[in-house]
């Protein structure tokens, strides 16, 4: 139904934007019924259209293998994404001997030809110092091995996309210097070091707030790889833009600059990648540990210390999702992504996808624990999932950051608008009381704010595995 669809637009953008292989369906109004305009019509493929590859309604049940079959086809075939299938009740209430006909599968794992490899490689040889950008198709495709591979060979540094929704790069790798921000003049200081950038199954700098810094330097060339035609050369265009499994590419990519580049290249990477080590994400990571101190009897508790807290206590496998806004920019100083799986952060900014992406991340991976750090505003947009958890008993634990407002629009109308009268962006008229809330869902719930007691929280909910906890930690913003 139309009101149903559209409470379910947001999650759909997100989808869109992660390339998330999806069919979603909704029940429509009998055909001829909805012309009466009865309640909760609307025509749903419009409504669906700019957030999904493709969407369609069915009018003949005997369409009905043909359009899964192709429903099925679009939604896993790269660049993969959600469809959209409206269903009429006449459609759903009639019945039909069906056959549902045997399923296609469009085998993308492609590489470039040889002369485009050889191009590219020589290309990156010729750099005089190049960077690699980091994107979610490494995870997708698979190809940790393949990436740090890359890094080691040809000694250069690498840099996670703008928008760090997942582990794209393992963070403890010596290569990694960490993800780019959104700020377009942080962004073209750091690049302007780098005559290459070489972007990996990466989008090229998506931003998200107006500047009028463009954030890559003219004196950064831009190589690209990667099975999204649409991005290459979109906002920059690209030297050279190659639609290829970013895999099968590095497979074929790594052994021929090792071939070309020879001991030059080796002793060239080996000084580099120690040069580099010297300021990588480790590197970062003691530095900023060295400085912290635990804040004895401080009240509410420092964001930077918790999240570092959450980090030591966290299982090494443990899969970590994130929404936690200001409360976790500094999660990511303390956090290493170890394997492709180990996080899911909100690509499209449209909050309220935390509590249910973490249901959704324990049911796909049972045997790790998800532990999700979520803000307070953003848990309101989805609070209802905390009830799935418990009813599906996933052992999920679920950190809500509460500094009692929508903190990041207040910094920005602060930055950018010299506004310091925020108005209606505080919750403390009446404070929420978020534990009392989950457990009124069915979830073991604490509320704690000082050290002590996010220590002794964060034990408790690790032990509990047979069913969801959530501890609502109170943050200073
Ligand atoms: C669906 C949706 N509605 C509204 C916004 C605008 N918005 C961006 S951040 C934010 C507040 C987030 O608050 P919270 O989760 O408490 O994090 P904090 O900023 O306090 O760290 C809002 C309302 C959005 N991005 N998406
Ligand atoms: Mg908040």
């Amino acid at each position: 139904m139309a009101p149903g669809l559209g409470n379910a637009i947001g999650s759909i953008y997100t989808s869109l934007m992660s390339g998330t292989p999806m069919i979603v369906t909704a029940g429509q109004q009998e055909q001829g019924h909805g012309l009466t305009e009865p309640l909760l019509y609307a025509p749903l493929v419009p409504i669906a259209s700019p957030v999904v590859k493709w969407a369609t309604e069915v009018n003949r049940i005997e369409d009905l293998p043909r359009i899964l079959r192709r429903a099925a086809k679009v939604a896993t075939t790269a660049p993969t994404g959600p469809v959209f299938i409206s269903l009429p009740g006449d459609i759903l209430n009639n019945e039909a001997a069906i056959d549902m006909a045997a399923p296609t599968r469009v085998d993308t794992a492609v590489r470039p030809s040889d002369a485009a490899l050889e191009q590219l490689a020589k290309r990156l040889l010729g750099a005089k110092k190049p960077v690699i950008l980091a994107g979610h198709e490494i995870a997708t495709s698979d190809a940790f091995a393949e990436a740090t591979a890359l890094a080691e060979t040809l000694g250069a540094p690498v840099l996670q996309q703008t928008v760090a929704w997942g582990a794209h790069f393992p963070s403890e790798h010596p290569a990694y210097l960490g993800a780019l921000n959104r700020d377009q003049k942080n962004v073209r200081r750091i690049l302007s070091d780098y005559d290459l950038m070489f972007c990996v199954g990466a989008d090229v700098l998506k931003m998200s707030v107006w500047s009028e810094t463009e954030p890559l330097p003219e004196t950064t060339a831009v190589a690209m790889v990667g099975l999204r035609d649409w991005e290459m050369g979109k906002n920059f265009p690209a030297e050279i833009a190659l639609r290829a499994d970013v895999k099968e590419t590095l497979k074929a990519l790594v052994p021929l600059l090792r071939k070309l580049g020879g001991d030059a290249l080796a002793q060239r990477a080996k000084a580099s990648l120690a040069e580099i080590a010297t300021r990588n994400w480790s590197a970062q990571r003691a530095a900023r540990k060295a400085k912290l101190t635990a804040p004895a009897s401080e009240k509410p508790l420092h964001a930077e210390w918790a999240m570092m807290r959450l980090v030591e206590k966290m299982p090494k496998d443990a899969i970590l999702v994130e929404e936690g806004l200001t409360s976790t920019t500094t999660l990511f100083n303390y956090f290493p992504f170890r394997d492709r799986n180990s996080y899911f952060g909100n690509v499209s900014g449209g909050i309220g996808w935390g509590i249910a992406a973490a249901v959704g991340v324990q049911i796909a991976h049972p045997a790790r624990r998800v532990v999700a750090v979520i803000g307070d505003g953003s848990a309101m947009y989805s609070i209802t999932a905390l009830w799935s958890a418990a009813n599906q008993k996933l052992p999920v634990v679920f950190i809500i950051a509460n500094n009692a407002g929508y903190q990041i629009l207040k910094t920005r109308l602060k930055l950018f608008h010299g506004n310091d009268t925020p108005i209606g962006m505080d919750f403390n008229d009446p404070p929420m009381d978020i534990a009392a809330i989950a457990r009124g869902f069915g979830v073991a719930a604490e509320r704690v704010d000082t050290a002590a007691g996010f220590d002794g929280a964060l034990d408790q909910a690790l032990a509990k595995t047979d069913g969801p906890s959530l501890i609502e930690v109170m943050i200073k913003s």
